[in-house]
């Protein structure tokens, strides 16, 4: 089985955008590939957090991937944070990177602009990266667009360190996803739906209340045209519900502008909003079961234990080869 490996930055609370386009991918995979998923939370520190916050949003956010169908039979699940060697490596890939190519990440560009100190470790963030990648030996690593050239660098620094040193990392593959569904901005449908936007209006958070679902989508902008079909570029408002709707009903788009041809504005977000509440209310249920008992920290202790042994014989080689370690 070919290795899988994904991480998902607490940075915000999971939204729809996060299900039908990130979570709902990775529970397709696990059936397929020996997935690893783990909480990049070392990462989030790259800008500020608050520490009781980030704290209590790890955990609802692996609470909530068990409930939206991670399996974690089929998934090793961990904290970045409860593995040493991620950092360790990280230092002797830094090592091992030119400031030429961690210069040219786009990402760091449009972050950095909007800090107003910036951190060192926003700058070398994309080496942790590599190394989370990198000590797994993952072949694939599912990302989106945005994080396309993260795992570039992480293959340049792999291929290098393999050339100088001899073989020691498999080179990873990203996935990006195919052009799938993207969910939009309820208030500006010209906009991703994104979980550290700070208007909320927009955003359907997967733990919204069933009041607030549907305060949210009964007030999503639309246009004045008043008939329902799908075309993105002039009815981005209409064509983002019916992609809502397509993904949860797992009908067609053309099926789904079928069933409302006839249907006004108004019935459409009714039914939208229904179809989210029932969706959503279902995983909250198990969301919260998860939340009370001890399964969470038993996964994560199990993930902890398996990750490290793995690792550490990944960094002991690294180290050798390097010309480190025992004498
Ligand atoms: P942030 O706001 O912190 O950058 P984000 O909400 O944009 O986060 P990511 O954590 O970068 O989301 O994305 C995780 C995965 O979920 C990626 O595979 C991404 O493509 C997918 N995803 C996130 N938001 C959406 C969306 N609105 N529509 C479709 N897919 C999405
Ligand atoms: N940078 C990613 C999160 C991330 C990641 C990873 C993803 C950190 N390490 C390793 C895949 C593999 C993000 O912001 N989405």
């Amino acid at each position: 089985m070919k290795r899988l490996l994904t991480g998902l930055q607490p940075s915000g609370e999971l939204t729809l955008g996060s299900l039908i386009g990130g979570i709902r991918q990775s529970v397709a995979f696990q059936e397929e590939y020996d997935s690893f998923i783990f909480v990049p939370d070392l990462h989030a520190i790259t800008v500020p957090q608050d520490p009781i916050l980030l704290r209590e949003r790890i955990k609802k956010n692996v609470a909530l991937y068990l409930a939206c169908g991670i399996d974690p039979t089929k998934n090793t699940i961990y904290l970045q944070s409860q593995n040493l060697y991620h950092t360790n490596l990280s230092w002797v890939l830094e090592c091992n990177t030119y400031m030429g190519e961690a210069s040219r990440m786009t990402q760091f560009k449009d972050k950095s602009k909007k800090q107003q100190n910036v951190a060192v470790g926003l700058f070398t963030y994309p080496i942790l990266m590599a190394a989370d990648i990198l000590l797994y030996d993952a072949d694939f690593v599912p990302v989106g667009v945005d994080q396309k050239q993260h795992v570039e660098l992480a293959r340049d620094i792999a291929t290098r360190f393999n050339n100088k040193y001899g073989d020691v990392f498999t080179i990873p593959e990203p996935l990006i996803p195919k052009v799938g569904a993207k969910i939009m901005n309820l208030q500006d449908p010209t906009r991703k739906m994104s979980k550290s936007d700070t208007d909320s209006k927009g955003i359907i958070f997967l733990l919204d209340s069933e009041e607030v679902i549907v305060k949210k989508i009964m007030s999503a902008v639309t246009d004045s045209d008043n008939k329902v079909y799908y075309d993105m570029e002039n009815k981005p408002g209409i064509s983002n519900l019916l992609t809502i709707y397509s993904a949860l009903s797992n009908m067609e788009i053309k099926e789904v502008e079928r069933k409302f041809s006839d249907s006004n504005y108004g019935n459409l977000k009714k039914e939208v909003a229904s179809l989210v509440v029932e969706t959503l209310l279902a995983i909250q249920e198990k969301y919260k079961s998860f939340m009370e008992g001890d399964t969470i920290e038993k996964i994560l202790e199990e993930g902890c234990i398996k990750t490290n042994k793995i690792a550490k014989e990944k960094y002991d080689s690294v180290l050798e080869k390097v010309g480190l370690g025992r004498v």
